[in-house]
């Protein structure tokens, strides 16, 4: 059965449960690190959804493994549609080009090919098995959205680095006095938040220990503690003082002595840490970005002056306009008030 000859009821069938595994990957990033945030749907032949759901956290089973257990009998016969190549190695748990085998699913339709060497494959052992098995469907979606950071590690071997900042309309972060209490919003103060909650590790340097104090945990709006929090990483050689907040009971906490990204990054990645979120202050974020280090930039800002308080970058590496670091903006959204804009690094 391939697609070609599905009628279009069943290819729309199968293009929205992809919506769907995609929104199930969503929901559960920042939850399965070291292990990619992957999202299943099973169809039965006639296109109605039987079964879903996501990966859990390591040792925990894969995707395919909790839509295929929903599903049950209903799969024989049926469409498994994921957002990640299924499996095909026995890793912490079995492979799931077994489990969709052993279920008689007769089609998968998945959207990125699993580049990690061990794993991949699969698409080959279900063909070979006599399975209908299509790659592609919704890739750049799953690519630039749940997989990108897991897909940046597996690529480079570092976690994906995300430097958010807020500033001021003219580029600053804070009153030439220091202060910088609220420069943003409420709603990106709550869009933080919500970044926060989708990543393995928020990173801050001792200066901003110092200055701000902050806990950087994830908390509601009414101040609630999310119940899962990310590894709190402090990074600088001039210690933290006592009683800072980001030393409280609420969330783990690592702290690095050194300056350099590069070591705190490979401390990260060797704890399993997939996606950071970069909260420094200026002379944080000028040597991430200046050693090449920032693969993703959310700004906020808002619309308020502050002239002559200190710009969002520190030195950064760049003595003459030529040596700009080039960057495209990827998305631009409102966030109450102030302007959101995503961008990455231009690359070659
Ligand atoms: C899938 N579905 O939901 C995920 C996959 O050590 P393990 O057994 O947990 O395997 C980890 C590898 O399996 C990981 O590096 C990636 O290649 C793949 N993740 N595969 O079929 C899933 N999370
Ligand atoms: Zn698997």
């Amino acid at each position: 059965s391939a697609s070609s000859a599905w009628g279009p009821e069943l290819r729309e069938a199968v293009e929205a449960a992809m919506e769907t595994a995609l929104a199930l990957s969503d929901g559960v990033r920042g939850t399965t690190s070291p292990n990619p945030p992957v999202g299943a749907v099973i169809l039965d032949a006639r296109g109605h959804q039987v079964g879903a759901g996501a990966t859990q956290p390591p040792p925990g089973p894969h995707a395919e493994v909790m839509a295929l257990r929903e599903a049950g009998e209903r799969a024989r016969g049926g469409i498994a549609v994921v957002t990640l190549e299924p499996c095909s190695h026995h890793g912490r748990t079995p492979p799931c080009t077994r489990a969709l085998l052993d279920a008689g699913v007769a089609a998968v339709r998945f959207a990125v090919a699993d580049p990690h060497p061990a794993a991949s494959g699969g698409a080959e052992v279900l063909r070979a098995a006599g399975v209908d098995v299509e790659g592609g469907l919704l890739a750049r979606q799953v690519e630039t959205g749940p997989l990108r950071a897991w897909l940046h590690r597996e690529r480079t071997g570092r976690p994906h680095v995300t430097w958010k900042y807020a500033a001021s309309l003219d580029g600053r972060v804070a009153a030439v006095d220091g202060t910088s209490r609220w420069i943003s919003g409420p709603a990106s103060r709550a869009e933080v938040h919500e970044l926060r909650a989708r990543v393995d590790a928020v990173v801050v340097g001792t200066g901003t220990v110092f200055a701000d104090d902050p806990w950087l945990t994830v908390r509601h709006e009414d101040g609630e503690l999310a119940a899962r929090q990310p590894l709190r990483v402090v990074m600088g050689t001039r210690g933290i003082p006592e009683g800072a907040r980001v030393l409280d009971s609420t969330a783990e906490t690592v702290v690095f002595a050194t300056h350099d990204p590069g070591e705190v990054l490979a401390g990260l990645a060797a704890r399993g840490v997939v996606d950071v979120l970069l909260e420094g202050g200026p002379t944080l974020a000028g040597a991430f970005v200046a050693a090449g280090l920032v693969d993703r930039i959310v700004a906020y800002v808002a619309p308020t002056l502050l002239g002559g308080g200190p710009a969002a970058l520190g030195e950064a590496g760049v003595s003459t306009i030529t040596e700009a670091h080039r960057w495209r903006v990827e998305g631009v959204t409102m966030s109450g008030e102030d302007v959101r804009i995503s961008a990455v690094p231009v690359t070659g």
